[in-house]
């Protein structure tokens, strides 16, 4: 019997993966099924956030001083969970948490990677019915495999990812996964409830007509930055202008359209935040290797955000990512700062 394999799984593409590179362990592989499981647990809670107690500030205040949201806190343990319980992950540093969890049992001592992630970015729009998302980054551990994991494992500059992905729950759930070897969009497919490959090798546009930032900061942001945006509004045969302003709020929204669609998001520092709002770890470094991967470029208007070497676990920075020529544009601007 031909088994028409026309649409492949997470679970059939990771093996798939695993038969074309025999040198791999399947450790990567196992972190990524586990990670598409929790997504499946939260997407269920989040499809139906506005019927259940599960809305609401949950009374607490995160490490960022943000109300934590019910969902942020059950999404952060479901992906916790499910990384712990799994073969592949020795420790886990969250938005939600003011420390990294080393999970210190003799599976996980042993095993190489540990996990940077937003588990649920764009929080404040739950109760509004926006799209809303989760950021994670991997990385190989520096500490000595076989001991618990450190600090250090958590503090790695963002180009020692082996791989970083994204999931947004919007008009459909997709997960979007880089390794080096590319970046791939499954759809989450709710009558089999998997995640199916629907965007294989996803590249981004090197130009692209949308640009995302907060018109509400215009006033704080630098001079260079003012000009470019309103470069942006303005009718420019050469850079295709008058661009469209999309700005929706939810990082992982914003950025998945322009990756798909061609554009450039900004998070400029403000006068009142010198730093940016994002957080480096586990929203600017995720997306900055998955953008490079599909021929994009993201910086921080100074250096390239892979190339910054972390202090802290939450520190923050600006972020300009999106289209190569959008992005060479703007620095054009930013170099005569
Ligand atoms: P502002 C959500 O809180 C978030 O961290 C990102 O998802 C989003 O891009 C940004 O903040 C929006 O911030 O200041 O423009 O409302």
């Amino acid at each position: 019997m031909i088994v028409n394999r026309t649409i492949l799984t997470l679970d059939e593409f990771t093996l798939q993966q695993l038969r074309a590179f025999p040198t791999a362990t399947g450790e990567l592989s196992s972190l990524l099924r586990d990670i598409g499981l929790a997504a499946k647990r939260v997407n269920v809670e989040v499809n139906k956030a506005g019927l259940v107690d599960i809305l609401g500030d949950a009374g607490a205040v995160n490490v960022q001083g943000e109300d934590v949201k019910k969902l942020d806190i059950y999404a952060n343990n479901q992906f916790m969970g499910v990384l712990k319980h799994g073969i592949s992950c020795a420790g886990i540093g969250s938005e939600e948490l003011d420390d990294v969890v080393v999970f210190d049992d003799e599976v996980s001592n042993n095993s190489k990677y540990v996990v940077l992630f937003d588990p649920l970015d764009g929080s404040g729009n739950i109760d509004v019915n926006v799209s809303i998302g989760t950021i994670f980054g991997v990385y190989r551990r520096v500490s000595e495999i076989g001991k618990p994991c450190t600090a250090a494992d958590f503090l790695q500059a963002g180009n020692r990812q082996v791989a970083a992905g994204y999931i947004v729950y919007g008009s459909s759930t997709m997960l979007v996964y880089a390794t080096k070897r590319g970046v791939n969009g499954f759809t989450l497919d709710p009558s089999i409830g998997e995640f199916s490959l629907s965007h294989p090798n996803i590249k981004c546009p090197p130009s692209g007509k949308i640009y995302s930032v907060n018109h509400g900061n215009f006033f704080q942001y630098e001079k260079s930055v003012q000009q470019y945006i309103n470069t942006c509004q303005k009718k420019d045969k050469t850079n295709g202008g008058p661009y469209t302003q999309r700005y929706i709020g939810s990082m992982v929204a914003d950025v998945h359209r322009n990756l798909l669609k061609g554009g450039i998001f900004m998070y400029p520092g403000t006068i009142d935040k010198p730093k940016g709002k994002l957080r480096l770890q586990y929203e600017c470094n995720p997306f900055a290797f998955i953008t490079e991967i599909a021929g994009g470029k993201a910086t921080n208007g100074k250096q390239r955000i892979l190339d910054i070497v972390p202090t802290e676990l939450h520190q923050r920075s600006p972020l300009f990512i999106g289209s190569i020529n959008m992005m060479n544009e703007l620095e054009e601007y930013l170099k005569q700062a």
